[in-house]
């Protein structure tokens, strides 16, 4: 499938530390072999589709600055083709193996849900022949349920059973042609599932509706034969002022009342769980922790707002910390990093998108190899261990295996162990330690 050129900027090559071209990677070789396998699947580097090709730096405070040729046209889907064909020589260029898209991302919604599947089903045919001759795949597909008027009020959780069906039913096809694209995982992120004011909202109906919609797609997957990896993405606000799905901790406790632990993983999105209060590494191992950890939504917030800024993150420790996490956890398996990051409103040229991704994804490869050699080195684990190695043989461990309980601690304290010694945490020496890895 031969498509014209619609992006003047060529192919980024990796050229490493010593070069001077701004369009060009650093760090990240995606042929680079690491273990065996090349960097690129490692890190299963996407593109966001939303923000990649339908941002146009828009804020409330005035109308898009980004102008794109292949915006040009009246029919909106021969536009939404054409920038389908832009998009994946943007992906060829840039190197990612994978791109994620909303369902009205892709194609334009019709006046009624069979011209909206229609449209769609136009733009999946398209998108499955780019997939082919380029080789680009998809990391994961979504609906947008949260857009729309009709969704004011929430999609599962709305109060009006019909807006709920409405929804089932683009969910419904959404899986249907992320199935069809072999997309690797579907992502819920909780759109508008919270509510504004608890006057007009019963939480506890919503959430029973929600888990029963998880349910249904849970019951659809398997009914359809889709085997990709449901996530579902917490964030604490906005757009609603309290989000259902607040951060992970909530998460598994919503799945596991419900049911849904065993179906679904958590796809952390940094600048979700930096707005949650948490540290994105926190988010990263309270998933882990649970052997739910999915995928991610590479981006961060700006420390001085409160809202989703949905930055492309260039922070190395912060990175690092969240690599040695992950590769802890055992790495994403079928999920990835995913950029789910806008340009600022003023960087309005298509560089400036080559800019952000070679930004990101250098980033993240550099952090990739401090956080193995973090581990490889071994020191920090050690740590660790030993400060926990008081529960590894003898009462401790009798209390990690709980053999044991308050009246035979309580003699153990009284007629042995008497009172604890204090022992340092090492905080400030494990600070000046990750400098020494990452400078
Ligand atoms: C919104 C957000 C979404 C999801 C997909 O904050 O992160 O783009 O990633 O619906
Ligand atoms: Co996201």
């Amino acid at each position: 499938m031969k498509t014209r050129s619609q992006i003047p900027v060529p192919k980024i090559a990796f050229e490493g530390t010593g070069t001077a071209n701004p369009l060009a990677f650093r760090h990240y070789n995606p042929d680079e072999v690491v273990d065996g396998r090349p960097l690129s699947e490692h890190l299963r580097f996407s593109v966001a589709y939303w923000h990649a090709f339908r941002g146009t730096g828009g804020d409330p405070f005035g109308p898009g600055t980004i102008r794109r040729p292949w915006e040009e046209g009246r029919d909106a889907l021969s536009v939404a083709k054409k920038r389908l064909d832009a998009a994946f020589e943007f992906f060829q260029k840039i190197r990612v193996p994978f791109w994620c898209f909303h369902d009205r991302d892709i194609a334009p919604e019709g006046r009624t849900l069979a011209e909206s599947n229609r449209n769609l089903d136009q733009i999946v045919a398209h998108a499955k022949a780019l997939q082919q001759a380029t080789g680009i795949k998809l990391l994961w597909g979504t609906a947008n349920l949260f857009s729309n008027p009709r969704y004011m009020n929430g999609a599962a959780t709305n109060p009006d059973a019909h807006v709920f069906a409405y929804a089932a039913a683009q969910v419904k096809k959404a899986l249907e042609v992320t199935q069809e694209l072999g997309g690797e995982n579907y992502v819920f992120w909780g759109g508008r599932e919270g509510y504004e004011t608890l006057l007009n909202t019963d939480l506890k109906r919503e959430q029973a509706h929600l888990a029963a919609f998880l349910h249904m797609a849970v019951d659809y997957a398997k009914a359809i034969g889709f085997d990709g990896q449901f996530l579902i993405e917490p964030k604490p606000k906005e757009p609603t002022k309290h989000q259902y799905d607040f951060d992970v901790a909530s998460g598994i406790a919503f799945l596991r009342t419900h049911g849904l632990a065993k179906h679904l993983k958590f796809n952390i999105e940094t600048n979700h769980a930096t707005l949650a209060g948490h540290s994105f590494s926190h988010e990263i191992e309270v998933a882990a922790a649970a052997g739910m950890l999915g995928s991610i939504d590479a981006n961060t917030g700006d420390p001085l707002l409160g809202w989703d800024t949905d930055q492309f993150n260039t922070d190395v420790k912060e990175l690092t910390l969240a690599m040695v996490s992950i590769l802890k956890a055992g790495g994403l398996g079928r999920g990835g990093l995913n950029f789910d990051a806008k340009l600022r409103r003023a960087s309005v040229d298509i560089e400036d998108l080559f800019h952000a991704h070679i930004g990101g994804m250098d980033a993240y490869a550099l952090a990739f190899k401090v956080a193995r050699r973090i581990i490889a080195d071994g020191k920090l684990t050690r740590f660790v261990a030993d400060r926990y190695a008081s529960y590894d043989d003898g009462f401790g461990r009798d209390i990690a295996k709980r053999k044991i309980g308050f009246k035979e601690l309580d003699r153990l304290v009284q007629t042995k162990l008497g009172e604890p010694k204090p022992r340092s945490g090492r905080q400030e020496y494990l600070e000046n330690l990750l400098n020494d890895y990452l400078h």
